[in-house]
This record gives structure tokens, sequence and C-alpha cells, in this order.
């Protein structure tokens, strides 16, 4: 097991008193991708203030889960609210879409029967949700203020969109990454490209995860071919712990 940063204490993502707190929106889009109006959940830092500008993470669930899915396994508001309050983290927004780009973008019936919804979000995000964020909020809008991480489906749609537009995302992240992921030499064709343009690279699982294999042949292509990244590897399966235990760490390297 290759632990690279211990898990936090469990109250990370515990809301604390007295301190500031952000604010917690829903958001609704038209997007010309689906030809419907679509939902995400935007948070912006305590003190945002339209004079100043914004990095932004953008946040993607997992098969069974939609916008509201990282609020309902770690309160990604409150954790980067007490990072914030810690110091530890620089002030930023994260978005977090639906990643299931079809008319019916709830998670009914089958889940695993919208993986082709799954792979058309590339265009939903790139062409409809980042650009409604670039135009409502006061953001950087360039790569190296970009951000994309995900869990599970979310960590193969992180990896397979933002390596495949590294001119978009500089810091991307894929926690317990399914097998939507593209096969690595498919995701990283050119390792000297995104040697060069990638600021921060994160691939973690849980040891007990049997979804590891997709990580670890990421993993092994990006050791062969000297790509620097985070290897993380606790001792979880594929929950939510591992999800927030990731999403703690992974948000203190953005930006900076
Ligand atoms: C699969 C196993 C798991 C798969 C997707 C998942 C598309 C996704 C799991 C999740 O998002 O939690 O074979 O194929």
């Amino acid at each position: 097991m290759t632990q690279a940063f211990p898990d936090p204490p469990a109250e990370v993502d515990q809301q604390r008193n007295g301190i500031p707190h952000g604010r917690l929106e829903m958001v609704e889009y038209d997007s010309k991708t689906v030809g419907t109006r679509r939902k995400m959940q935007v948070y912006t830092p305590p003190g945002y203030s339209p004079d100043e500008k914004y990095p932004v993470l953008y946040l993607l669930h997992g098969i069974g889960g939609d916008e509201t899915e990282w609020q309902r396994f770690a309160t990604p508001d409150v954790l980067v609210d007490n990072l914030l309050a810690d110091g530890k983290v620089a002030p930023m927004i994260v978005v977090m879409p639906n990643g299931r780009a079809q008319p019916n973008d709830r998670a009914e019936g089958d889940v695993f029967k919208a993986a082709p919804a799954f792979a058309r979000f590339e265009q939903d995000l790139l062409e409809d949700v980042i650009p409604t964020i670039e135009a409502r909020y006061s953001v950087l809008a360039d790569r190296e203020h970009r951000a994309l991480a995900g869990l599970s489906m979310g960590g193969g749609q992180a990896l397979n969109f933002g390596l495949k537009h590294l001119d978009t995302f500089a810091w991307i992240g894929g926690f317990s990454s399914a097998p939507n992921t593209k096969p690595p030499a498919q995701l990283v064709p050119d390792p000297a490209a995104a040697k060069a343009k990638l600021k921060l690279l994160w691939l973690s699982c849980g040891n007990q995860d049997g979804l590891i294999g997709v990580s670890q042949r990421v993993h092994a292509y990006l050791k062969e071919h000297d790509v620097p990244h985070v290897w993380n590897v606790d001792s979880y399966g594929h929950d939510p712990v591992h999800w927030r235990n990731n999403l703690y760490h992974f948000v203190q390297h953005l930006f900076r």
C-alpha cells in the first residue's frame, strides 16, 4: 500500500461554529448539449466578492449520483470552509454539476445504462457548464485556475476529459476511478506534454475497492513514462470516507 497522505480526522467535514461560512446554491443552466435546463450546485467561499476573481474546482459524482451527491458524501462546502478557517486552502469556487448528460438525468432504474451519457458530459462541461460559471461568477478563466476531479464514474470523467483538454485544466484528480477511464495510452498519448502542462495529477483508490485495477493501470503507465502524479492508496473500499479524505487532501494542493 502506498498511502501518500494520512487519513484526516473524521470531523473535517463537520460544520464548525464561529468561523465564516460560504454559500451553496443550486444553479440552473440551459444545456445546448442535452437540450434541457439542467442543475448544478455551486459553492462560493465566505466573503465572495465580484471585485475579486476566484479559481474553480469542477467536482464530479458517481454512477448512482447527481448534482447533490458530493454534498451527501462529504459536504465540500463545510470541508472547504473549515480548511479556509485554518488557512490551509486557497479561496475557490466549487462547482458540482450533473455528469449524466441526457434528458432524464436522474439516477433512476439501471444506472449503468446511462454510461454513454457520462461520456457525452464532456461536451456539456466544456460548452455549457464552464461558460455558464464564467458568465455568472467572478472567476479566473484560464487553465491554471481550473481543476477537475471526481469520484468513480466522475473520476473516470475527470481523467478522460481533463487529460484530453490540458489547455483547459491544469489540476486533475480521479478518486476510485471507474472502468469508464480510458486505457492509459489513450488517456496520456503524449507523456511529455502532460508532464509539461499538468500542475497536479492525483490518483487515489482504496485497497479494498474492486475497481483498484483501473487506477493501478494508470499509475503504472504514468510511472513508466515519467509523468509526475500523486498516488494515494488507503485502506478503504469504494466508499464516501475515501472520497472525503481525498477531497480534503486534494483541495489543499490546488491553485498554489
Ligand atoms: C463498472 C463498475 C462500476 C462501471 C462503472 C462503475 C461503467 C461505476 C461505479 C461508480 O460510479 O460508483 O463496470 O462501468
